[in-house]
């Protein structure tokens, strides 16, 4: 969150237009090892034919906890750990991004929130001529904010960083900026051992998770590229409860045949 728009381009106009990444697809740059991705020099995760990815960011907050933890920029809330993966669909069209985490504590979790932050830009060096749209429902627990990344007037980071989107659109078609797009999931209770799971999508072909979606799009209509960003949460029993539960239920299946 260091880029100031002044900067970005005279960096642009130094070193002239950059090469334009391979057509199609999502080609991921380095996303850490906690989720999280910040663009250093040239783009290098390329979102379809004009898209690319300046940051992705994630904010986990434990109910009852006063303020969000950012991944990798500190530690975790005690008792959670955290496994990230990110899986790309077999055309290359969708990445999502995964984090699962566990309730290691002694004692049952309230509920856990998280935010998800996604600063995007298409056909650069216009970052700023960019508009979204939300569509579909919110989920139970969902929320979402779209705004300027906060370099300029948007609230949108401080928001994820508080736990707390406002769930408005500051940046649709008839005010184009910068857009950035964050959607935060809440749920709960969490026992012992299990895990909470929030799944986001980004896609360079319109699909989706869940029943809704930001879709963010360029106001130039030269630029083709469309991303949409969706997402779905929901709690994991351990391996062993899910064990436990299937032995239940065989014996209850021989139970009820041995009765008939
Ligand atoms: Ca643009
Ligand atoms: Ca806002
Ligand atoms: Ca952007």
């Amino acid at each position: 969150m260091l880029r100031s728009r002044s900067i970005f381009l005279a960096f642009v106009l130094a070193l002239g237009p950059v090469a334009a990444p391979t057509a199609g697809a999502i080609i991921p740059g380095s996303i850490s090892t906690e989720g999280t991705y910040q663009r250093v020099g040239p783009p290098d995760f390329s979102v379809g034919t004009g898209g690319s990815v300046e940051e992705i960011a994630g904010f986990v907050k434990p109910s009852g906890a006063l303020a969000s933890s950012q991944l990798g920029a500190g530690p975790l809330p005690s008792g959670l750990s955290l496994s990230f993966a990110s899986i790309l669909s077999g055309d290359g069209t969708d990445l999502v991004l995964r984090y699962d985490f566990s309730n290691l504590g002694p004692g049952a979790l309230g509920g856990i929130g998280f935010v998800s932050f996604l600063d995007a830009e298409i056909d650069e060096p216009t970052f700023f001529n960019e508009y979204a749209e939300t569509q579909g429902a919110l989920a139970p627990g969902q929320g979402f904010e779209v705004d300027e990344p906060g370099f300029v007037f948007g609230d949108i980071y401080a928001n994820a960083l508080a736990g707390t989107l406002d769930g408005t659109n500051a940046v649709p078609l008839s005010d184009p900026e910068d857009v950035s797009l964050a959607l935060s999931f809440s749920v709960g209770p969490l026992a012992p051992g299990q895990v909470a799971r929030f799944e986001f999508m980004i896609s360079e072909d319109g699909d989706s998770i869940g029943a809704f979606r930001l879709v963010q799009r360029d106001i130039d209509p030269g630029s083709t590229t469309v991303i949409t960003f969706s997402g779905a949460a929901s709690v994991v029993p351990e391996p062993g409860t899910a064990a436990l539960v299937m032995a239940g239920v065989v014996v209850l299946a021989g139970a009820s045949r041995r009765r008939q």
